[in-house]
């Protein structure tokens, strides 16, 4: 007599939800662009960690980067918002609400040319976010406008050159107040997803710059934002690894030879040394490094800076311990009397 062996248990994660529970519609983007390989990422990030996918809040704006929330997450909270005002929208839902993971994913265009305002103001609040940049150097969505992250000389497809010079998010937001900050290349599997992991546990705006190519636009020679490009002009800063707060940290490493940096939620950093000595809790360094790499024509990645002490927005604004999205009525909503004395006073 034969009998049929169990199916395999499924894979599940420290919640017992599978991977599945994580992903999102299918995607509509064009096949081989960078943001869908970033999508990946953010849904295998997110499983592994074990996040509960109900206590996350995705919001984008406008460009086929912000339509990529659709395509992960689907059990997740999300709002796309108009374009380039993301973290206007983010800020009030974080306020409301801030035992939420906020997870906003923009594109180069939405922050950096239309949004660029909203994004500084973030920044320098620290709002206690994962900000994701698919930069890919150009307007994708409305078929490939050079954007303000597009390089110096760069070229469009028709062979135009770009005459103007870059914004770089990462160094605006090391400038100007973001507590982790990160530059990534969507082609790369093992760092990406070892910084978003880090941004999960951070309490702080994380700004992760990653380089996007949009392979419809501007994956062309003389682009400076295409697979081939990165692969020639990549410096990878260090080796990242990433050890959840519920995994043994216990690994031998020699001496000298890396860093650990421990997260707010008890997570460490692990950063093997490449080639050089760099401190990514050194916020000059950090920018010195960025601009070095910026005259020699290097796309530098890997983890700029980190830095665990500062205080978020939420914090400085010493709100009420239950979010103001969960409070009775009673809390939120004046009585009848109050606003009644209230009319009474403006008469
Ligand atoms: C207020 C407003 N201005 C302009 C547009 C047109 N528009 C839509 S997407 C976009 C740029 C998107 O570029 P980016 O953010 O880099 O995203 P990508 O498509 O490259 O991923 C523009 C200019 C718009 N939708 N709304
Ligand atoms: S147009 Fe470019 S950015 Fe938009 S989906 Fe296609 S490859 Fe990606
Ligand atoms: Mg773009």
């Amino acid at each position: 007599m034969s009998t049929t062996a169990p199916p395999p248990p499924k894979k599940v994660n420290r919640l017992g939800l599978e991977v599945l529970n994580y992903k999102g519609g299918k995607t509509t983007l064009c096949a081989g662009c960078g943001h869908n390989a970033i999508s990946e990422r953010i849904v295998e990030s997110f499983y592994e960690l074990g996040v509960e996918p109900y206590k996350v809040a995705k919001f984008s704006g406008i460009g086929c980067s912000s339509k990529s929330p659709a395509y992960f997450l689907g059990l997740s909270h999300g709002f796309n918002a108009v374009h380039g005002r993301m973290p206007a929208i983010a800020t009030g839902a974080i306020l409301a609400n801030r035992t939420m993971l906020g997870l906003g994913v923009t594109g180069d265009g939405d922050t950096a040319s239309i949004g660029l305002g909203q994004f500084m103001h973030l920044v320098r609040r620290n709002l206690p976010m994962i900000y994701v940049i698919e930069n890919n150097g150009v307007y994708g969505l409305t078929k490939g406008q050079f954007s303000a992250t597009a390089d110096l000389g760069s070229k469009l497809k028709t062979g135009a050159p770009n005459d103007l010079p870059p914004f770089d998010c990462c160094a605006l937001a090391l400038k100007w107040g973001a507590t982790f900050v990160a530059r990534s290349f969507s082609g790369d599997k093992k760092q990406l997803q070892a910084i978003l992991k880090t941004a999960i546990a951070h309490n702080g705006l994380s700004v992760i710059d990653v380089i996007s190519p949009c392979v419809t636009f501007n994956d062309h020679e003389g682009s400076t934002k295409s697979y081939s490009y990165m692969k020639e002009h990549e410096e990878v800063l260090h080796e990242l690894d990433f050890v959840p707060f519920f995994e043994d940290i216990q690994v031998d490493i020699p001496e000298g030879e890396s860093m650990d940096v421990q997260m707010h939620d008890g997570s460490h950093l692990r950063i093997r040394k490449l080639d050089r000595d760099f401190d990514p809790t050194n916020r000059l360094a950090a920018l010195a490094a960025l601009e070095e790499s910026e005259a020699k024509g290097e796309v530098l990645t890997g983890v700029l800076y980190v830095n665990t002490q500062k205080p978020t927005f939420v914090e400085l604004l010493n709100m009420e311990d239950e979010p103001v999205a969960t409070l009775p009525e009673s809390k939120v909503r004046p009585s009848k009397a109050v606003l009644d004395e209230v009319m009474e006073e403006l008469r």
